[in-house]
């Protein structure tokens, strides 16, 4: 009893947690003092400390990244740095209950804590602070960036992206996948500074590197993660492969086997993106001979007219049918729909709940096409995600592993079938089986080939956080590996001072990628699970669960778990099963496999 006053008493003079009062009330040994309820007590304390904090923070992010300039970027570093820190702080107070006799529960949110951070500052100020300046750099620097051909003949990313998307003009491609990478190249010095500063936060919070604390979000040991992926790409590796060959033959055929060697890894520029990781632009060069009917997205919201509100409201209709509650009017409102012309802004699409509460928005630069309809999808999935766990406890907030969170929105897009635009309105007639093959083509060309890229940027990174790969390598080691998984390769040669991997955003603003990867598998194990409780008998490619209540409250049901229990209760509620498994791709495409073998029938594949 008087320990307890006692305890209450010192935090309540000093404001500090419990935990730090009882530190300082028994120095000599306070772990052995510590028991089940001081940490509960001392969770319930973090979590309200850190939510504090988190909201300003959030606003102050937005604000940055919708409107990039130094003020904003001040700000936001100072919140960021501040919320870090305090997050940091707890996360090494959690360290003594290690050895306390804790329920479940709390040992989980112990851990979370531990692991929550993505660059965790050390513990000293000015590091602390530069670690959070870099971090506002590198992400304005990419925001802002441009290729400029001359000094009053400047292009954005966006507008090079669209115009790689449908160029066939090897020379312009070339010039545009060379622009973009001018803009990373004095970015190389500042990540690596990065790195450093939040290695030593990593040590303090007890972690070897951030490597380790990366790899170690997965509700299992962090090297056996790296295992997990291996397996999950060995089961996609085959057919990767044969599309690989396909589309370098087509290629080969369009720009010369001189552009496009036959026994090569396929030039970078030519895939109908900007970092080849998607290839679904390309379609009409490697599609069948045979006419197929494709629906073109694209062309038919040019015909009926959609403009950028009238394509998200398309996509919020969708999460309605199946009995998500419609979007807050506040989200129309604050999101960001339209690149401003005004001023900079971070355009890669993200999704935020500032609040934790209603306040859901999107910030993307749409552009209107079948793509980006697609990725509106996946930001609403990451919204509505966002509000089925906002009441979970704080800690909790979070899909229970990254790639879920990543894997809703496209989940619902592949019920984005031809069935589902006829619906809709966007086509007039559903074409029928024999255009299968043109349409597997279409979704394999986006999302098979987009598998390795999803494992090689992490390869690359966990590399580089480790201290295994330094400075000097960092160019040659990420060729390497885009070589390596993708078969892709640099269509000309690298300066020493290139950076290209910071010419990907997730690199400059330090989001994992292997989250996306895991998207990939995950998403059709889900579409297959919703699928089948929407009881949609037809082909996998044909399904869509547009209007399935059954379905919509399945989905619910896990989203609302948050992170709350391993992740692989989580799968197993929605799919039955605990394993992320890429069998159901191979069935999804299993027509296409075959048909890609035949075409490759006498080719050289490989790299
Ligand atoms: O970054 C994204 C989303 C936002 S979380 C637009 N994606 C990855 C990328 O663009 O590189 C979606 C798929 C891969
Ligand atoms: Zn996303």
């Amino acid at each position: 009893m008087e320990l307890i006053q006692k305890k209450t008493l010192i935090a309540a003079i000093i404001g500090a947690s419990l935990l730090s009062a009882n530190a300082i009330a028994h120095n000599e040994s306070p772990d052995q003092r510590l028991t089940a309820s001081d940490a509960k007590a001392f969770l319930d304390n973090a979590q309200a400390e850190i939510e504090k904090i988190q909201t300003p923070s959030a606003h102050a992010q937005w604000s940055y990244a919708t409107n990039i300039n130094i003020d904003t970027a001040a700000v936001s570093a100072y919140l960021n740095e501040m919320y870090s820190n305090k997050v940091a702080q707890f996360a090494k107070e959690a360290a003594k209950f290690n050895d306390v006799k804790v329920d479940a529960d709390t040992r989980r949110k112990l851990n979370l804590l531990r692991n929550g951070l993505t660059m965790p500052p050390p513990a000293d100020d000015k590091k602390s602070e530069r670690l959070a300046e870099i971090n506002s750099k590198l992400e304005g620097m990419y925001g802002a960036g441009e290729y400029c051909r001359t000094e009053n003949d400047c292009i954005n990313l966006v507008d090079m992206s669209a115009e790689m998307a449908t160029s066939r003009d090897k020379d312009l491609l070339l010039e545009y996948w060379k622009g973009w990478r001018e803009v990373s190249v004095p970015m190389k010095e500042l990540y690596s500074e990065q790195v450093a500063i939040a290695n030593e936060g990593a040590k303090e919070l007890g972690f070897k590197n951030v490597s380790e604390l990366w790899r170690g979000k997965y509700d299992m040991p962090a090297d056996e993660f790296p295992k997990e992926l291996d397996r999950l790409w060995g089961q996609v590796q085959p057919f990767y492969e044969s599309l690989h060959c396909h589309v370098r033959a087509k290629l080969g055929e369009h720009y010369g086997t001189d552009v496009v060697p036959q026994d090569q890894p396929i030039p970078a520029h030519l895939l109908g993106n900007m970092w080849a990781q998607t290839w679904g632009n390309i379609y009409d060069l490697v599609k069948p001979e045979q006419e197929m009917k494709v629906p073109d997205v694209t062309k038919a919201l040019k015909e009926q007219q959609y403009d950028e509100i009238k394509m998200v409201k398309q996509a919020e209709s969708f999460f309605s049918s199946l009995g998500f509650e419609e979007l807050p009017e506040t989200f129309w409102e604050r999101s960001l729909f339209q690149k401003p012309e005004d001023r900079d802004v971070q355009c890669h699409a993200s999704a935020w709940n500032l609040d934790d509460k209603e306040d859901l928005r999107i910030k993307m630069c749409i552009q209107k096409t079948g793509e980006e309809f697609n990725v509106i999808h996946h930001e609403l999935g990451h919204n509505y995600y966002q509000r089925a766990y906002k009441d979970q406890p704080l800690l909790y907030r979070g899909s229970a592993n990254d790639g879920f969170h990543e894997a809703i929105g496209d989940t619902i897009a592949l019920s984005i079938t031809p069935k589902y635009l006829k619906q809709i309105g966007l086509i007039d007639t559903i074409p029928d089986e024999s255009n299968d093959i043109g349409m597997l083509l279409q979704v394999a060309l986006d999302k098979i080939a987009f598998i390795p890229f999803g494992l090689m940027v992490d390869q690359w990174r966990w590399k580089v956080l480790s201290g295994e790969v330094t400075p000097e390598n960092y160019n040659d080691v990420w060729w390497e590996l885009r070589n390596k998984y993708q078969g892709v390769m640099a269509p000309i040669e690298r300066d020493a001072e290139a950076f290209d991997p910071g010419a990907k955003y997730h690199v400059p603003a330090n989001v994992p990628y292997t989250r996306y990867f895991l998207a990939h598998i995950l998403q059709f194990q889900f579409h297959k699970a919703l699928c089948d409780i929407a009881n949609d008998q037809g082909p996998l490619n044909r399904c869509s669960i547009y209007g399935s209540k059954e379905a919509g409250k399945a989905l619910n049901d896990m989203l609302e778990m948050g992170m709350s229990e391993p992740w692989q209760n989580a799968l197993e509620k929605l799919t039955g099963t605990k394993q992320m498994d890429a069998s159901t791709i191979q069935a999804y495409f299993a027509p296409l496999k075959k048909w890609l073998d035949e075409q490759n029938q006498g080719r050289q594949c490989g790299w």
